[in-house]
């Protein structure tokens, strides 16, 4: 065994935590911000279960400075957050005017990343449209209207921070953005045909409709991007998709299919039209003349419209073709197998358990699929009840640990094994934050690696961060790293953090932990 070194991740494996902006920042109604269709929505009785907003998140609007202070202590190499659209352009349009101080927060925000030596990952949309133009012309509906005041916004994020962004996300999770929004309804606009949710609503067109125009907003900014910016800024620019791994339950020809027709509603609906340059046959066959058709013109535009392939993972379905759910392609999701074992660790939410082998199945497939680099742009896990447990053992996540200990492994031998070209990993989420209605039993404390007190706003790392800083301290080739600046130490036990935000000073749940 002397003199053999473990290989390791690449020295240029970027890894950091996400965030997305609705969900951190707070601070709804100040510096000019507009509205977005999540402000009123997330305030409407019984969309959010307890009926949290986002008026304050985690205060992160305020906490900044504090925010990158951790990243820093962490020492991440990158942090991936989303701009708001509404703050940069309160009222969205081609023509409304662009909000000095919602331009000036995120440039301080990049700057102050960059001066950490910590990379900036920007998403330009996480769900929060304005909410002038759902009012002025249904927003996602209006495909004309949508991508043309989308790429104007694009374009004022590009001239504002583009000299210092080089890592671009058009979109975050365009099936989210349609069926949950207006399919299920369960997410703002919360169109559906179910008129006990929404008065108003056609689940049977709308999210095909939004989809499409989602991919064009996607493909002319990425066009306009490529075409006027990056020559001299010298960026990579695509879109995020969520998608889980299908995994057939067993062996019979039509689950196997079943699995490939959850892949294609799922992941294929979007990805095909942009690395391939078509909508998947499963779709056309499914919904004929409700899936939207690009025009030639578009589809050049649309195909090769992302420089490589952004993935938010979570879990792994075991597929069984039928059931009435369009949504899915006609395929039943279950994690009991055949035996009746389950699949693995049950999460807080329903649709999620951890199944680390199913992460390396799907790399592998997206990789061979589409056969370009993957950033692995989310990946989380939310542990049973930890909303409920005092902050000493929701601290002592080992739920969430032992996720990431498999997806971690299952990422170095998708690398070093499998051969798949992955260049990034973000765990989803830098901190507990607002959760929008994603467990359908609604929990706002679920997702984070760093606890939030919500009534102090203060931080508090969990073992899994702690468990993260470590495996990616181990796991990357540090070698000929062209450090700004060495990270500081990490301090291995909440007690030893410094004061402040993540601080621990003062008649605070921290003298109870000391105690
Ligand atoms: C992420 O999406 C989001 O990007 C992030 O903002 C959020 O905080 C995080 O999830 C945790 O919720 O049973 O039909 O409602 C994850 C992708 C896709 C996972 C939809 C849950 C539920 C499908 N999500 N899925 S359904």
């Amino acid at each position: 065994m002397s003199g053999t070194v473990a290989p390791k991740l690449s020295k240029d494996f970027i890894w950091g935590f996400a965030t997305a902006s609705f969900q951190i920042e707070g601070s709804t109604d100040v510096d000019g911000r507009g509205k977005s269709i999540w402000d009123d929505f997330s305030k409407q009785p019984g969309k959010t279960m307890d009926g949290r907003d986002g008026d304050v998140a985690t205060d992160s609007y305020r906490l900044w400075k504090e925010d990158i202070a951790l990243l820093a202590q962490y020492g991440v190499k990158s942090y991936r957050f989303s701009v708001s659209w509404s703050r940069v352009i309160p009222l969205g349009g081609r023509n409304d005017p662009v909000n000095p101080k919602g331009i000036q927060f995120y440039s301080n925000l990049i700057d102050a990343l960059l001066e950490n030596g910590i990379v900036p990952f920007v998403t330009l949309y996480h769900w929060d449209l304005p909410q002038a133009l759902h009012d002025r012309y249904g927003g996602w509906l209006n495909k004309d209207e949508i991508v043309q005041d989308y790429v104007r916004y694009a374009k004022v994020c590009f001239e504002s921070f583009g000299d210092r962004v080089k890592h671009w996300l058009t979109m975050n999770e365009p099936w989210c953005i349609s069926i949950l929004g207006y399919g299920r309804g369960v997410f703002a606009p919360g169109r559906s045909s179910d008129r006990e949710r929404s008065p108003e609503g056609n689940s049977s067109t709308e999210p095909w409709i939004v989809g499409h125009s989602v991919i064009l907003a996607h493909a002319y900014a990425v066009k306009l991007y490529r075409e006027e910016f990056k020559a001299s800024q010298g960026g990579q620019i695509g879109i995020t998709l969520n998608g889980d791994w299908a995994m057939p339950y067993d062996d019979s020809p039509q689950n196997v299919e079943a699995a490939q027709h959850a892949l294609d509603v799922a992941i294929g609906w979007f990805a095909d039209p942009i690395y391939l340059g078509h909508y998947p046959d499963y779709m056309k066959q499914m919904l004929r003349e409700r899936l939207p058709e690009f025009t030639p013109e578009e589809l050049a535009v649309v195909k090769g419209s992302s420089d490589f392939y952004g993935m938010n993972t979570y879990t792994t379905n075991l597929c069984r073709a039928g059931g009435d759910d369009e949504f899915q392609g006609f395929v039943e999701y279950t994690f009991i197998r055949p035996d009746g074992t389950q699949l693995g660790t049950q999460a807080h939410c329903a649709w999620l358990q951890d199944y680390p082998q199913g992460f390396r199945d799907l790399l592998n497939y997206l990789w061979k699929r589409y056969k370009l680099p993957i950033y692995v742009t989310e990946n989380g896990f939310a542990v049973k009840d930890e909303n409920s447990k005092p902050i000493e053992e929701a601290l002592q996540d080992n739920d969430r640990v032992n996720y990431f200990k498999g997806t971690t492994s299952a990422l170095k031998a998708a690398v070093l094994e499998d051969g798949v070209d992955v260049r990034a990993y973000f765990p989803w989420s830098f901190v507990d934050n607002f959760e929008w209605q994603a467990c359908l039993l609604y929990h706002h404390r679920i997702f984070g690696v760093t606890y939030v007190d919500y009534e102090t706003q203060k931080r508090y790392p969990k073992e899994s961060a702690k468990f993260l800083v470590k495996w990616f301290g181990n796991n990357i080739d540090a070698a000929e790293k062209p450090s700004n600046k060495a990270p500081p130490a990490l301090p291995q036990k909440v007690a030893d953090y410094p004061s402040g935000h993540f601080g621990l000073e003062g008649p605070s749940i921290v003298q109870g932990l000391k105690a």
